[in-house]
């Protein structure tokens, strides 16, 4: 009798936690269907082409050594890897319902060196982004999101394999955050994919990223709370983590910020010494003495705020034109 209600309440305190989170569970390509890593399951056996992963509990330190592929993210002795066409669409599927609809969701590769990701340890890889959603519409404390978005279709997130990636072996990390409490939620999963087909389009040093490294918990897209006054009227969010892959080839010659005229101080100032502004070089908003520091937001679509960095800091375009932010110009 006592066992009984032991487990019972072992098991009613259990659930709800589980239940509350979790991860990708399985993953399709090409018509293909890939069962993932089981956590709770003894590992011996399993052969998934995705890395091991121990837990439906998520990382919530942005700097946590297993970031990169979740605990622990090691390939298993049967790992395998599927073979996806750069090109391809591969979905994620994260158990059913996911239940965190506040906050982004992200997509990473990273190229393994030799000719297998396996045995490779996932944070000396260098990652980047190939696909994002945060802030939908609406404000950060009501609006829609990425992962309301994911939640919606099946609770499952459909990515493109870039065209212009180079061929190779890869892991893919899909993530999703939750911004609901503080601090933010983390449930990254890794897989192996050996991309067939690809491009020639390598990714630049500033689109590169390690895990650790790529995030910090001071990250202006993930020290947020939701509801606060401030985040009830906020209609802009700056997702985490570097600029987009084939985001510097779009645009090799970054504009400045959205300038309106309630923002004139230094266009103003720089037209009027410079007579030939077309000619004239662009205003360096670190030559002046800004206000906003390092990663805070300094313009993007409906911005109204202080727009010139403190120095050493520029003012850079980051997902697009959506929002710009006060970094580090290498
Ligand atoms: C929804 O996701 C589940 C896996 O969680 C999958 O078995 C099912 O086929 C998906 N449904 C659709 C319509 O894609
Ligand atoms: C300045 O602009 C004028 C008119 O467009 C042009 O003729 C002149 O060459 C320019 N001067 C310089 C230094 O670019
Ligand atoms: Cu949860």
């Amino acid at each position: 009798m006592f066992a009984v209600t032991a487990l019972l309440a072992l098991a009613s305190s259990a659930l709800p936690t589980v239940l509350a989170h979790g991860g990708v569970l399985s993953y399709s390509n090409g018509g293909k269907w890939y069962e993932g890593w089981a956590p709770y399951n003894t590992p011996t056996g399993q052969s998934t082409i995705q890395r091991s992963w121990s837990s439906y509990n998520p990382i919530q330190d942005a700097t946590d050594p297993t970031i990169a592929c979740n605990d622990d993210g090691t390939s298993a002795p049967l790992q395998l890897t599927a073979t996806v066409a750069a090109g391809s669409a591969i979905t994620a599927y994260w158990n059913q319902v996911w239940p965190h609809a506040i906050g982004p969701m992200l997509t990473y590769l990273a190229q393994c060196p030799g000719t297998t990701c396996t045995g490779v340890s996932a944070s000396t890889l260098k990652w980047f982004k190939i696909d994002e959603a945060g802030l939908l519409s609406g404000t950060i404390y009501d609006g829609q999101w990425g992962d309301g978005q994911m939640i919606a279709d099946n609770s499952s997130w459909t990515t493109t394999i870039p065209s212009t990636v180079p061929s190779g072996n890869y892991l893919i990390r899909f993530e999703t955050i939750a911004l609901h409490s503080m601090p933010a939620q983390f449930y990254p999963e890794c897989a192996q994919i050996q991309i067939t087909g690809g491009g020639s389009l390598a990714p630049t040093a500033a689109e590169l990223v390690s895990f650790p490294g790529a995030y910090t918990n001071d990250d202006p897209g993930l020290n947020i709370d939701v509801y606060s006054n401030a985040a009830q009227a906020q209609t802009t969010y700056v997702i985490p983590g570097p600029p987009l892959y084939g985001s510097a080839a779009a645009s090799s010659a970054p504009a400045p910020p959205h300038s309106t005229a309630s923002v004139p101080v230094s266009s103003a100032s720089s037209t009027a010494t410079h007579p030939n502004s077309s000619s004239a070089p662009l205003p360096s908003s670190s030559a002046v003495a800004g206000t906003v520091a390092e990663y805070g937001q300094c313009g993007g679509t409906g911005f109204t705020g202080a727009t010139a960095c403190v120095a050493p800091f520029t003012c850079t375009a980051l997902n697009g034109e959506s929002a710009f932010l006060c970094q580090d110009s290498d």
